[in-house]
């Protein structure tokens, strides 16, 4: 007995020896082994549940969520053991991708972690299957249908109506949203974080609250452009609704934006383009005019992608993806692009219509499907973007190209408009990424505050609609109250997918697109750029996009623009002549807002 207890003694030094380099490598290769299988399971359980949303899919999801998660979890402590070891920057950086690779972390506790599982996947479903019901009618109305009201009515109560109507799909979120910070922060904490918030903002190789400044930087510098399109819209709008329709405070009222959240104005291009110009052309109607479907849609993406001199997309993506809204079951419409099998199976998921603004999305879509494929040799950990709002920026980088010029070789329009139309081209892509500037903002904004216990739950709507107010000088149609859970009548928040990253890729992409269209030698007015078929162009961000997320995003960033920061001096030279001439438009007249 004493002899067993002095061996067991005498072998705990050898078990307890430091840890060395090449232990934390083999730890490494192990976690990206067994993350990788458990990803890929999650990714096909997932795919099903929201293209297939019913009871038996959501079991599958929640629990193959779980797993993945908890392993996730498991071995993000074990590695605490390497971290005195003074490791190379690879595999340091290794270390850091696996405590941040699941943005809710599993608490401690299995029934937790099975809660939180269960509770994520219950709200994207929620959210997925949401209609607003009019009493009047037996005939409920999708996302979609109410999109379009929005998009094409004009009739002020018709608009307050489907607003409204789509926040009663929130109203039960609440306290499972509730439910859903306070495990996720459990998680979060036992993994050394402050709260998610922390975690959340961990991910950008600087501290926290740098990028919290960064972000604040980068609005401060674009703020102006957005003040004096909002004064310049808020006119046309009261000239076509009436004096009465903003009150003293300057506030606009969100339900007459043209989209369900005030983040994209393009559809009330006809409101608020200057009175009797037309424009030079509408690509919704050329579209349809030219009998795209919702197939030739994507094709017409690939084929820019393809002008770079990227490959096509495999066969796989043509009969795997969604395109369309099924007539026969529920399914999270919401477009998302999907890496089922490291960057040998990608799909997207979408319910395309034929309009513009589906045209913009899906080059969107296929540049994540694209940069997937990019970063595919990297191991697991780097299969990803420099940081996130890289991948969100790809697609919109093309997409900017997507120019007169480009439409009349594809066939789309008949002739290019000439230095007159730059106004009315300008004015369009304001619309739509001006305004979305605050949004991009303030939705993590809300939930930061949410993580750090900063707003309580029972302000959880006047949080949101403080913030709605001072960043994008919006109001509802009428007063809300905390019966309601207006943020989770936005898909990120059920569907629990962090949005700083929209707000760093409308920044990042015009710095991509001027920084490509200068090194192309083009000298002409910013916004008339296209690199469509520059195969140094695609070459240029091909190299960026193999990189994954190998490397500090400022390396990332400088491979392709020269820049090492987060800049809106490109979007301020986009829009520079909209600028002086909305400036001109607004002289004399009252421009900003009264936030309370
Ligand atoms: O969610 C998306 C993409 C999928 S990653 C369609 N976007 C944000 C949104 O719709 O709110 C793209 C722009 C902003
Ligand atoms: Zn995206």
């Amino acid at each position: 007995m004493i002899l067993l207890l002095l061996s067991a003694l005498l072998a705990v030094p050898s078990h307890a020896a430091a840890p060395t380099v090449k232990d934390a490598q083999a730890f490494m290769d192990g976690a990206e082994k067994s993350l990788d299988a458990l990803g890929r399971r999650s990714a096909f359980s997932s795919w099903i549940q929201q293209t297939y949303i019913n009871y038996s899919s959501e079991w599958l999801a929640s629990d193959a969520d779980q797993s993945y998660s908890a392993e996730a979890a498991r071995l993000a402590h074990a590695a605490r053991k390497y971290d005195k070891l003074d490791l190379p920057a690879d595999l340091k950086r290794k270390f850091l991708l696996l405590k941040l690779t699941v943005t809710s972390p599993a608490p401690p506790d299995p029934a937790e972690q099975k809660e939180l599982s269960d509770t994520k996947v219950w709200l994207e479903g929620t959210y997925g299957k949401g209609k607003y019901c009019p009493a009047s009618t037996t005939t409920c109305l999708t996302l979609d249908d109410m999109e379009d009201i929005l998009k094409d009515s004009r009739d002020p109560k018709r608009l307050a109506e489907v607003w409204t109507g789509w926040r009663t799909i929130s109203v039960p979120m609440r306290p499972r949203y509730q439910r859903f910070a306070e495990l996720s922060n459990k998680g979060a904490r036992d993994l050394g974080f402050k709260d998610t918030a922390d975690l959340w903002r961990s991910g950008y190789d600087m501290t926290p609250d740098q990028f919290s400044a960064e972000l604040d930087r980068t609005w401060l510098q674009m703020k102006p452009l957005y003040e004096a399109r909002h004064a310049y819209v808020r006119r046309r709008l009261q000239d076509k609704y009436g004096k009465d329709v903003i009150g003293a405070d300057g506030l606009i009222p969100q339900q007459l934006t043209g989209n369900m959240w005030g983040q994209s104005w393009e559809n009330i291009y006809d409101l608020a383009a200057p009175p009797k110009t037309k424009p030079a052309y509408d690509l919704t109607e050329r579209l349809k005019a030219n009998k795209y479907d919702e197939l030739k849609m994507v094709k017409t993406g690939e084929a820019f992608f393809t002008s770079l001199g990227f490959p096509a997309l495999p066969s796989t993506f043509w009969e795997r993806s969604m395109f369309t809204r099924p007539r026969d079951r529920e399914v999270v419409c919401h477009a998302s692009a999907w890496d089922v099998e490291n960057g040998q199976d990608l799909r997207i998921k979408m319910c395309i219509k034929i309009n513009s603004e589906d045209f913009v999305t899906i080059h969107h879509e296929l540049g994540h499907n694209f940069y997937q494929r990019a970063y595919e040799k990297q191991p697991y950990f780097f299969r990803g973007s420099a940081n996130d709002g890289f991948h969100e920026a790809l697609g919109d980088t093309i997409a900017l190209s997507v120019t007169p010029e480009y439409l009349k070789t594809i066939g789309l329009i008949d002739s290019v408009p000439g230095p007159e139309g730059d106004i009315d081209l300008l004015l369009t892509k304001a619309l739509e990424k001006v305004a979305f500037m605050p949004f991009g903002l303030l939705v993590d904004k809300w939930r930061w505050d949410v993580f750090t216990g900063k707003t309580k739950p029972e302000d959880y709507n006047k949080a949101w609609w403080a913030l709605v107010q001072k960043y994008q000088g919006m109001k509802p149609p009428a007063p809300r109250s905390e019966n309601d859970f207006d943020p989770g009548a936005k898909y990120h928040i059920p569907g629990n997918t962090p949005y700083a990253r929209y707000f760093l890729a409308n920044v990042y992409q015009f710095q991509f697109y001027r920084a490509l269209c200068k090194q192309s030698g083009y000298t002409g007015p910013l916004h008339r750029c296209s690199y469509y078929g520059d195969k140094a162009a695609g070459k240029s961000l091909g190299d960026m996009m193999a990189m994954g997320s190998s490397k500090p995003w400022p390396d990332a960033l400088e491979a392709v623009t020269g820049q090492r920061q987060l800049d809106a001096t490109a979007i301020l030279e986009y829009f520079a002549p909209l600028k002086a001439w909305l400036d001109e438009q607004n002289k004399g007249q009252a421009t900003g807002w009264k936030a309370e």
